[in-house]
């Protein structure tokens, strides 16, 4: 039934799919386990797209951040499509979570925002990858070029197997690369990130003005010259 799971995932045009037991998520934070957004839930697909290579080719402000959102809105409708594909094909509960925004934790102080549930916890238990020095998630093929989404269900599945980590060792690209130092041990200093990357433009349009630590990862070369 999982390979049948995966398929149907796959089929409504996510590239990757894989599964975590939520027996996976016991160290997660109070509040933003699955299981306390969905009681009942006994399995966790992760699923991710991939970013067309052309979008980091060009200064990242206007096109890059316009496709990124729509990359968010494709994850999002692929979570909502898979989620009743799942409740009509195996009778189960399907619950798709917003792969983004919107969420509801914000220290308005520090500008810094907490995800319903964690897009990459999610995917590193899944399988999908592991985090980067750039706190981004990496996978073999796709490197950091990936958005990722989720969906919980009622089912007891087999989880996938972990990740092997592909960020490079002595590799500090991300880190060096980032115009304002937010990048530090296995975090980023949200505030610092938000004034740099986020902008609008003169008639109020939103801008993305950094995307350094995603574009200069050397584990994306693979898939950006395939
Ligand atoms: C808030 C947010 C930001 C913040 C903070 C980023 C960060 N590193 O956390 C800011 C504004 C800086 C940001 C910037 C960017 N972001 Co952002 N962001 C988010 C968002 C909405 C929530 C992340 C979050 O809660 N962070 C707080 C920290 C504490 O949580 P965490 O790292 O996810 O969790 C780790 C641990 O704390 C712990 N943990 C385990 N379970 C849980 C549960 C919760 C809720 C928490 C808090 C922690 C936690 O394990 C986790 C794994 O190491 C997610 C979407 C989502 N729902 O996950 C996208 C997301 C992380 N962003 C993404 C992207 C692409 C970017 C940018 C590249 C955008 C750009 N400029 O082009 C930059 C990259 C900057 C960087 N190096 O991180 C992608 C990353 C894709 C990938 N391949 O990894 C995500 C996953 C969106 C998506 N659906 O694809 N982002
Ligand atoms: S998006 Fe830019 S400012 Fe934000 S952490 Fe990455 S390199 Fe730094
Ligand atoms: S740029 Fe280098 S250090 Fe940063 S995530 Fe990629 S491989 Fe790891």
């Amino acid at each position: 039934m999982k390979e049948k799971i995966r398929e149907a995932v796959i089929s409504c045009g996510a590239d990757l799919c894989g599964f975590a037991g939520i027996e996976r998520f016991e160290d997660t934070p109070d509040g933003f386990s699955p299981a306390d957004f969905m009681p009942g839930c006994k399995m966790v697909i992760s699923f991710a797209v991939s970013l067309g290579k052309g979008l980091v080719k060009v200064p990242p402000r206007l096109v890059y951040a316009h496709f990124n959102d729509i990359n968010c809105i494709k994850t999002d409708l692929i979570a909502f499509d898979a989620s009743k594909k799942l409740e009509e094909q195996f009778g189960c509960t399907a619950v798709p979570i917003p792969c983004d925004a919107p969420y509801e934790y914000w220290d308005i102080e520090e500008t810094e925002g907490k995800g319903l549930l964690s897009m990459k916890d999610i995917a590193v238990k899944a399988g999908l990858g592991t985090v980067g020095k750039s706190t981004l998630l990496l996978n073999k093929r796709y490197g950091s070029m990936l958005t990722l989404g989720a969906v919980l269900i009622d089912l007891e599945l087999e989880s996938d197997a972990y990740a092997e980590d592909v960020c490079i060792k002595g590799c500090r690209k991300c880190i060096e690369s980032c115009p304002v130092s937010a990048i530090g041990d296995n975090t980023v200093n949200q505030k610092l990130c938000r004034q740099n990357a986020y902008g609008k433009t003169a008639r109020g349009f939103d801008t993305v003005d950094c995307n350094l630590c995603r574009t200069v990862c050397p584990v994306n070369n693979k898939y950006l010259k395939q």
